[in-house]
């Protein structure tokens, strides 16, 4: 009997995929004992396909990025006629191509009043990487350089390097290296339904701010660098932040001359319904992360927008700033990103989100409230997250975090959705190209899996 598969079937895939592909965020035993990767072949519009056929709507816009959802030619043929005429060419030592030109002035326009100026590269990480070395540079050269300290909060994702992981706010990270760095500090989330108990979500948001303050008094202003939030926690289980919260944190930063950094890679191209989380939340930061749906997920591509206040003393006293990557301001990378933005103002995509599938999304997930798992649900544009507890009435989670999360997930997938648990909630974050058919079918199956779940768990 011959043992090895045949090639390009799921059965070779898998076999090759667990003798030779380290995954990301992957606990290789486990994938092992569950039987090995799920192949995505292809996908069209909001639908994935797998190797075995089984088509799967596609609640998280692969990993929070397919913004203009999949199959779009006019994307693949900008990158083709980009690759024919001038495939690579760098942006060191005074040479520019005209995509990283054109995109520069897009994002300026684009991006809230005061940040003109962007440095490329190519993962949300890299990006944030370079915040910190030019915010430890212009510190440095405004002769404050006892100013190094970043605060940062608890479930923040800012990355997977060195610097970026020590903003992240994830302690199972943190463990496996010694980190954070140090200077590198944490506060608590605005997450009212963990830390609010009986406050009113308006109160809790000061209260959180105020988080930020006591830290700054007691490190001492003097030794703090700046500030670091995604306007809602992406990754964190996407933690809506009550409306009094940022205009705290801005007033405290301010106060305090600590400088803002606006990490909008989940929540920058549309997201919330704006461009950007930082116009919904009326944020005006001295930096700004961008990545992800930048180019939709089509090719990899991040920018670091910053304000002028650090332009300025980078400009003209800075000299050299020695930082860049082979592929800062790949031309291809910025062509697609150029297209993908016109992709999303030619079909209004933005504005869908804020007026049309935004609301009905909420809607939808308003509907789970009454289910006998679901503790909350949060959303704001086409972000949403559905908690799960073990008790209602007291917002008691379950013994073994994360335990009815994947459980869930796995139903999700049975049943022909993908959505990812993070702990015991339930996040979304389709393409913004669904259709509120197919956000009916998406939460529909979202119910199915919170019934079978409650089932497996015996609470019904
Ligand atoms: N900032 C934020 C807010 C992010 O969400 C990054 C930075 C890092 O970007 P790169 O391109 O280096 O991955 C992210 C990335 C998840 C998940 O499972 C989230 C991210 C990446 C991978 C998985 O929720 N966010």
């Amino acid at each position: 009997m011959n043992s090895t598969p045949i090639r390009n079937t799921t059965a070779h895939w898998r076999q090759v995929d667990a003798a030779h592909h380290l995954h990301p965020f992957t606990d290789h035993r486990e994938l092992a004992a569950a039987g090995g990767s799920r192949v995505i072949t292809s996908a069209r519009g909001v639908t994935l396909t797998d190797s075995e056929g089984q088509n799967l709507i596609d609640g998280m816009a692969g990993l929070w990025c397919v913004n203009v959802g999949y199959g779009r030619e006019e994307l693949a043929k900008v990158a083709y006629e980009q690759m024919l005429e001038l495939p690579y060419y760098n942006t060191f030592f005074g040479t520019a191509t005209p995509s990283s030109i054109e995109l520069s002035e897009r994002l300026a326009e684009l991006t809230p009043k005061g940040l003109s100026r962007v440095f490329y590269g190519v993962s949300g990480s890299d990006a944030n990487d370079t915040i910190v070395r030019a915010v430890r540079h212009f510190w440095n050269l405004e002769g404050k350089p006892g100013k190094k300290t970043f605060i940062s909060r608890e479930y923040a994702y800012h990355g997977s390097t060195m610097a970026a992981v020590s903003l992240c706010g994830m302690s199972a990270m943190h463990g496996q290296a010694d980190l954070p760095l140090p200077g590198f500090e944490h506060i608590m989330p605005p997450y009212w339904y963990d830390y609010g108990g009986d406050q009113t979500p308006e109160d809790f948001g000061i209260e959180a701010a105020q988080a930020l303050e006591d830290k700054i008094l007691e490190l001492g202003a003097d030794n703090v660098a700046a500030f670091i939030g995604e306007p809602i926690q992406g990754a964190g289980a996407v933690i809506v932040p009550p409306e009094t919260y940022w205009p705290e944190i801005q007033r405290i930063c301010r106060k305090h001359d600590i400088l803002l950094i606006a990490d909008e890679v989940i929540c920058g191209f549309g997201r919330t319904g704006e461009w950007f989380g930082s116009g919904y939340y009326g944020i005006e930061p001295d930096f700004m992360t961008l990545a992800k749906g930048i180019t939709s997920g089509y090719l990899p591509l991040s920018a670091v927008m910053v304000g002028d206040r650090v332009a300025k003393t980078l400009h003209d006293k800075g000299g050299e700033f020695y930082h860049g990557y082979t592929y800062s301001g790949h031309p291809v990378c910025c062509a697609v990103a150029l297209k993908n933005i016109e992709i999303m103002e030619r079909e209004n995509l933005v504005e869908r989100t804020r007026e049309e599938t935004g609301p009905h999304l909420a809607a939808l997930l308003d509907g789970l409230r009454d289910h006998p798992l679901v503790g909350e649900v949060r959303s704001l544009g086409l972000l949403g997250a559905v908690e799960m507890v073990k008790d209602k009435a007291t917002r008691t989670h379950f013994d073994k975090p994360g335990k009815a999360g994947t459980i869930c997930r796995d139903h999700c997938f049975a049943n022909g959705g993908v959505m990812r648990a993070v702990r015991d909630c339930m996040v979304l974050s389709p393409p913004l190209t669904i259709s509120k058919q197919e956000l009916d079918t998406l939460i529909g199956i979202l119910r199915k899996s919170l019934d079978r779940t409650a089932e497996d768990l015996g609470v019904i």
